[in-house]
C-alpha cells in the first residue's frame, strides 16, 4: 500500500500553499536586499549559517503560531553527547562530525542493510513541515522541520510480520562527544517507538530546519520528530533503526522509570514528579500557557491510544 499523506488537520493548521510560498518569496526577495533586520527577520539572516538545503515543498504542514526564532532553536538545545547545560550543544557542536555518515536498518525487515545518508534520503522529497516541541522540563518551541516521514522510509526496508516496534540509536563516539565519558546516561543514547507511532504521517526523519542543513547541535544529520511526545523522544544523530518484536529499551525510561514513561506522550493531566505539566512556557514568552493534550495533535493522534490507561501508560 502506498504511504499517504492524510493526517486530517484542521483548516486553521493550513496555510495555503500559494499563499505560503508568496510569503517565502516576499521573505528571501527582503533578505536579498538587506532589509530583513528591519522586517524583524533576524532568524532568517542566522539561519543562513548554515548550508541551504534543495528543493523543499513548503506548507505541507503548517501553524498560525509565532515561529521560535532560530537563534533560540539552535542555541537553547537538549543533547548531553555535547554537554547537558542548554547552551553546551552549540558551543561543542563541532565535535559531533557528520561526514561520512551511514544507517544501519536492521531487525525485522525484509531487506536489512547498512546505507549512507545520501542514499537513505534520495527517493524522499523534502518537505517543511511548521511543528509545536514540548520539553518534559515544561518549555516548547514552534520549528519548522524539513524531511519527510518515517513510515515512507520503514516501507522501503519492508518490515515483517513480527515487526511491532522501531527501536532507534544515536552515534557513539565518547573519543569526540564529551559526555559520553560521563555517566549521565547509558551511551549510545536510544529511543523507540510502537510500529504505528511510527508509521503516523506526522512522524517525520528531519534532515533540516528553517529551511537549512540541521545545525549539528540539532541532530544532524538525521533526527527523528515526534510532535506530540515529549521532546527526549525526537532522538538526534541517528545511526540505527531497528524493527522488533519486543518493546525495546529507551535511555529516559532505563534511567528513571518513574520520570520518564515510554510512551512520553504530552498529557496536561499527567504531571512529571519534578515538573508540572499543565503550562508551558514558550520560549520567547513571558507567560505560560495552557498544554494541550497531546500537545495539540489530539485529532490526529489520540486513536493511538484508544482503550489504554494512559496514567498508566505515561
Ligand atoms: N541523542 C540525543 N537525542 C536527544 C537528546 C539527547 O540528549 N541526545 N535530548 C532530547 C531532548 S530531552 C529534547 S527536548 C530534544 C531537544 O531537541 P532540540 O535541542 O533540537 O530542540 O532532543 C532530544 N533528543
Ligand atoms: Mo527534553
Amino acid at each position: 500500500m502506498p504511504f499517504r499523506w492524510n493526517p486530517e488537520l484542521r483548516p486553521e493548521d493550513i496555510t495555503p500553499e500559494e499563499l505560503f510560498r508568496q510569503r517565502r518569496r516576499f521573505m528571501k526577495s527582503a533578505a536579498l536586499v538587506g532589509v530583513g533586520a528591519v522586517l524583524g527577520m533576524e532568524s532568517l539572516e542566522a539561519a543562513e549559517t548554515s548550508a541551504p538545503l534543495g528543493e523543499v515543498r513548503s506548507g505541507v504542514v503548517t501553524l498560525n503560531e509565532k515561529q521560535t526564532p532560530f537563534a533560540d532553536a539552535s542555541g537553547y538545545c537538549n543533547f548531553y553527547e555535547l554537554g547537558t547545560g542548554k547552551e553546551d550543544p552549540s558551543r561543542q557542536a563541532d565535535r559531533l562530525v557528520t561526514k561520512p555518515w551511514s544507517v544501519l536498518i536492521d531487525g525485522e525487515v525484509g531487506r536489512p542493510g547498512r546505507i549512507s545518508l545520501e542514499e537513505l534520503i534520495k527517493p524522499h522529497p523534502l518537505e517543511e513541515r511548521v511543528y509545536r516541541m514540548r520539553c518534559v522540563e515544561a518549555w516548547s518551541m514552534v520549528i519548522p522541520w524539513v524531511g519527510f516521514s518515517l513510515g515512507a522510509l520503514l516501507q522501503r526496508f519492508e518490515p515483517g510480520p513480527k515487526a511491532q516496534y522501531v527501536s532507534f540509536e544515536t552515534i557513539l563516539d565518547p573519543e569526540r562527544l564529551p559526555g559520553q565519558k560521563r555517566d549521565i546516561l547509558e551511551w549510545p543514547y536510544r529511543e523507540g517507538l510502537r510500529l504505528d507511532e511510527a508509521m503516523h504521517p506526522l512522524t517525520m526523519l528531519a534532515v533540516g530546519m528553517y529551511g537549512r542543513v540541521l545545525p549539528n547541535q540539532n541532530g544532524a544529520p538525521l533526527r527523528l520528530v515526534v510532535p506530540w511526545k515529549y521532546g527526549f523522544k525526537s532522538i538526534k544523530s541517528i545511526v540505527r533503526i531497528t524493527l522488533t518484536e519486543q518493546q525495546p529499551v529507551t535511555s529516559w525510561n532505563a534511567h528513571a522509570p518513574g520520570e520518564y514513561g515510554f510512551y512520553a506522550n504530552v498529557n496536561p493531566a499527567v504531571s512529571h514528579p519534578r515538573w508540572d505539566q499543565s503550562r508551558e512556557r514558550r520560549i520567547g514568552e513571558f507567560l505560560r500557557r495552557e498544554t494541550l493534550p497531546f500537545n495539540g495533535y489530539g485529532e490526529q493522534v489520540a486513536g493511538l491510544y484508544t482503550g489504554m490507561d494512559l496514567t498508566r501508560f505515561f
